[in-house]
């Protein structure tokens, strides 16, 4: 079966997010915000969801549970669960856990602001490496803990992790918890088996436990491949790994996420005061994505290998100044357009009122983000076209530069 990613779907009216929820989370603002575009106008490439269906053998199990009519309190029974998921694991990561450290969340954020709670005291601190995914910032705010960053390095639009400041960080015995994305949103890194080894190293050397967001890690450009932290080091309980369907199979509003504690403490709090109920429809999708997704998946990485090379090609085009390289992982363009926007604070702002396309960046990301958007590319070719060229058309204007903005034949 080919599946179909150029298609474009409607939106609007599912009270998504995406459509509907940019005022309140981009700019902080109530429904009253006025832009010089409709909001059906806009290019929205913004919240990390996709633009595309998710698979259609998710859909139809979910149809499927829909017809046995009854949505009672569900919890993960079926023994299939934990064999398809685990299967799925082993195939992609070559990687496996126990059941029995198995359970599951409503999302992986609510997870992060939960077990904080289990493994912080209210005088210790957490430490991220930034740019970040702000979420991780508002978890350790949400719980009243210290937020330490280290900045990433940063050569050219790669980044790598500066192990001398994490190091001097994690020896502070107040950092008693990281929270580490890997992949790392927003820079796409995959970090390599050797820079998993030398982080994890640090950080348990200092006492330091780790939870391992690894939402992205199915979301790979061909050839990469990706390795869950806890593979790296099979002797230790302290490393927490979060995993989930949602963003690989654009499923994120059915809030269902694995999470893998393998230290009993931590589990028993969990299992003792987590709510522990799951919505039945998230069971059966899930279940069905790790069973029959993986084709699907495939294609969805072809699809986005294309999106990359093609706004790769656009931009050396039309755009020369900004930085940009082909991420290794998620399906987020992180660009750095400092050269054409040098003091401008607020950037999607910016893009929103003299682009009308909605994407993330700057400040968004808590630091070392400076001059840098994010545009998400999951999307049909034909909408990041025209993205891309509203961008361009933007940025040549803000520069005295003119091209005519369109799409080089490649
Ligand atoms: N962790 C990371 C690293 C993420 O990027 C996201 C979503 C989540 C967790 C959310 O997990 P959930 O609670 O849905 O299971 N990232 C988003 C982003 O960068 N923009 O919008 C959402």
């Amino acid at each position: 079966m080919k599946y179909n990613f150029d298609k474009i779907i409607e939106r609007r009216g599912t009270n998504a997010m995406n459509t509907d929820g940019f005022r309140e989370y981009i700019f902080k603002a109530t429904k009253d915000m006025v832009f010089p575009y409709k909001d059906e106008e806009f290019i929205r490439m913004w919240v990390a969801d996709m633009e595309f269906a998710t698979p259609p053998e998710v859909i139809q199990a979910i149809k499927d549970r829909a017809d046995k009519q009854i949505f009672g309190y569900t919890k993960v029974f079926d023994p299939n669960y934990y064999r398809a998921f685990s299967n799925w694991t082993k195939e992609h990561y070559n990687w496996n856990f126990e059941q029995e450290h198995l359970v599951f969340s409503h999302g992986i954020i609510p997870a992060l602001f939960e077990l904080i709670e289990y493994i912080s005291k209210p005088d210790e601190k957490i430490l991220i490496v930034t740019p970040s995914y702000a979420y991780f910032k508002y978890a350790a705010e949400f719980n009243n803990i210290e937020l330490v960053t280290s900045d990433l390095v940063n050569k050219e639009g790669y980044y790598t992790i500066d192990f001398d400041d994490l190091e001097e960080k994690a020896k502070d015995e107040k950092v008693t918890l990281c929270i580490f994305c890997n992949p790392h949103n927003p820079s796409g890194r995959v970090w390599t088996p050797e820079e998993l080894k030398k982080f994890g190293d640090i950080c348990l050397e200092n006492n330091v436990t780790i939870i391992s967001d690894e939402i992205h890690c199915d979301l790979l450009r061909n050839g990469m491949v990706h390795t869950p932290l806890a593979k790296v080091f099979p002797e230790t309980d302290r490393i927490i790994t979060a995993m989930s369907a949602s963003k690989t199979f654009n499923m994120a509003g059915l809030m269902f996420s694995n999470i893998i504690i393998p230290k009993d403490e931590i589990r028993a709090a969990w299992k003792e005061r987590h709510y522990d109920f799951e919505n039945p429809l998230s069971i059966a999708a899930t279940l069905a994505a790790y069973e029959h997704g993986d084709e699907w998946l495939k294609q969805l990485k072809d699809y986005l290998d294309g999106n990359f090379e093609f706004t790769k090609q656009y931009l050396e085009h039309h755009l020369p100044k900004a930085v940009f390289s082909i991420p290794e992982a998620t399906y987020l363009a992180w660009v750095d357009i400092s050269a054409y926007l040098p003091d401008e604070e607020n950037l999607p702002l910016y893009f929103a009122n003299n682009a009308g396309v909605l994407l993330e960046g700057g400040n968004m990301f808590v630091a070392n983000s400076d001059g840098y958007i994010r545009v998400n590319l999951a999307c049909p070719r034909s909408i990041l076209t025209e993205g891309l060229k509203r961008i361009c058309e933007m940025l040549q204007k803000v520069s005295g530069i003119k091209t005519d903005c369109l799409m080089p034949q490649v």
